[in-house]
């Protein structure tokens, strides 16, 4: 049986969550438990951050997990080339350090690329990023990419510059990366120890001359060394990436971690190796397997609370457009944006932004109820759900819609992000396809509840059969989650 709706709905979502928000009053009920529980995972405790900080990372998709509901990024292919070999990469492939490889990228010039940016600045204003991420290594490519750094900081002046980077010849551009005021730098490093990158890195191309085997990887890691402390010199924030390759780096993360914290390192990206023999990668073909969600998780935690932890990385593609999570790249293919007008207003963008932050602060207050304080118990047993939302912070989307479920762990304190997991779209032409479902409920099968704006009578008789409570409400996800909570595991 579907338990009652935990919240009154609020009004119907529309295509733009972020302007339609009409907060509901929701009852918590607080029940007290001196049940204990297992699980140790550490929470991401870490050091607090500034106000100036925090006015740095507030509209980046990327640094702030909040933001990610509410603000988009883009990526712009203007890169190809690259200086090093990762077994992980295929070339012909998107860059496996930002993106998901599947897809070639359509390549642009810088012109072309300024112009895209200005179409997506108008189309989409909650797009408030443009970052370059390959094919290839932006500083590989690098008059292309600070060309076209260029042309947008000169003609979008609100939008934020975000390059990322393999590091090899990042000490070489530090000081032109800050002269354009590019404040987002992502280094993707996944050893600190040569003797693992060699099983990573087979060459490097360093300074017209390939170095193979140990030789090279010593170069490139004194390299990324050498890059994030320049940038920490620089006060460029930087993001590192690390690529979690089972057996041979997973235990060797937690040495990464504490390198790049002390050479200043904002946040740290622990994502999962994406890896299938049709890539036609080096690991795909050698039968390498990426992480599964435990083990990623098991890793990440283990690097929790001494630096930020990013959870909501979406591996995405060098030409991504939209929020984390969505992909609307193919309303923007060259042949469509080149024939759309550059209609970029910074007026309209501003207001747009106003909208949005006061629809954030308003979900801010009611995930603040729905937080801590108010309940007293301790140890309480953590349990994940599922959560279906199409952005603005919100459950708001039917199941059948989702192609990912945002993971949360709830216990009696709070209602933790703590990762995404992809899903086979269920609605297929309005008929639900059961190979699609029993795919769903595998994938969320050790989650407590799936929380969502509606679910169809025929997965939610699957969902219940697998043990999963269904909610189905229109809110704040963690209001959501703790009524769940509240009702559904501290009565229990
Ligand atoms: Fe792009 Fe990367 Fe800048 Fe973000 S992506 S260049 S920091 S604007 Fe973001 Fe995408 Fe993960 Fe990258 S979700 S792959 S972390
Ligand atoms: Fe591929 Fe990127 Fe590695 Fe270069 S840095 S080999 S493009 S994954």
């Amino acid at each position: 049986m579907t338990p009652p709706p935990p919240t009154a709905l609020a009004s119907a979502p529309t295509a733009t969550p972020e302007l339609d928000i009409t907060l509901t009053k929701t009852q918590t009920k607080v029940k007290k438990s001196g049940g204990g529980c297992g699980c140790t995972s550490k929470s991401d405790t870490a050091p607090a951050i500034s106000e100036s900080m925090q006015a740095r990372i507030e509209k980046h998709p990327c640094y702030s997990e909040e933001a990610h509901h509410h603000y988009a990024r883009m990526h712009v292919a203007v890169a190809p080339a690259c200086n090093i070999q990762c077994n992980y990469c295929n070339r012909k492939y998107d860059c496996a350090n930002e993106s998901r490889p599947g897809v070639v990228s359509e390549l642009l010039t810088p012109e072309e690329a300024a112009h895209k940016v200005l179409v997506v600045a108008g189309k989409i204003p909650q797009m408030t990023v443009l970052g370059i991420a390959g094919p290839g290594d932006p500083l590989a490519n690098p008059e292309k990419t600070f060309r076209t750094f260029e042309l947008i900081a000169e003609q979008a002046p609100d939008i934020k510059l975000c390059l990322s980077t393999n590091g090899l010849m990042l000490p070489d551009y530090v000081d032109r990366i800050k002269a354009l005021n590019v404040d987002h730098v992502t280094i993707t490093l996944n050893m600190v120890d040569p003797a693992i990158g060699e099983k990573i890195y087979p060459w490097v191309h360093y300074r017209r001359k390939r170095y193979r085997g140990i030789e090279g990887v010593k170069i490139l890691h004194e390299r990324q060394m050498e890059g994030l402390e320049a940038l920490q010199e620089a006060d460029i924030l930087c993001k590192v990436n690390s690529v979690l390759i089972p057996g041979v780096n997973d235990e060797h993360l937690p040495e990464v971690n504490a390198a790049i914290r002390e050479r200043g390192a904002f946040l740290h990206n622990i994502m999962p190796l994406i890896s299938a023999p049709e890539h036609g990668t080096y690991f795909g073909l050698n039968g390498q397997r990426g992480p599964n969600p435990k083990e990623l998780k098991a890793v990440q935690d283990k690097c929790a609370g001494n630096m930020k932890l990013m959870r909501h990385c979406r591996q995405c593609r060098a030409d991504a457009v939209g929020l984390l999570g969505e992909d609307r790249s193919q309303e923007f293919t060259k042949e469509k944006f080149m024939e759309m007008s550059a209609d970029y207003s910074l007026e309209t963008r501003q207001a747009v932004h106003i909208g949005i932050e006061q629809n954030r602060a308003a979900v801010a207050e009611k995930k603040q109820a729905a937080a801590t304080g108010t309940h007293a118990v301790a140890d309480s047993p953590k349990v994940l759900v599922a959560v279906a939302t199409k952005g603005g912070g919100l459950v708001n989307q039917h199941f059948g819609h989702a192609r990912e479920f945002m993971i949360y762990e709830v216990d009696a304190t709070e209602a933790k992000f703590i990762g995404h997991r992809k899903v086979a779209d269920y609605c297929q032409g309005g008929y639900g396809e059961e190979a699609a479902l029993e795919g769903i409920i595998s994938t969320v099968a050790d989650c407590k509840a799936v929380l969502a704006a509606k679910v169809g009578p025929c997965p939610q008789k699957e969902l219940q059969k697998a043990g999963l409570t269904v909610v189905e409400a229109y809110d704040v996800i963690e209001t959501v989650a703790r009524h769940f909570y509240d009702e559904h595991v501290l009565t229990a």
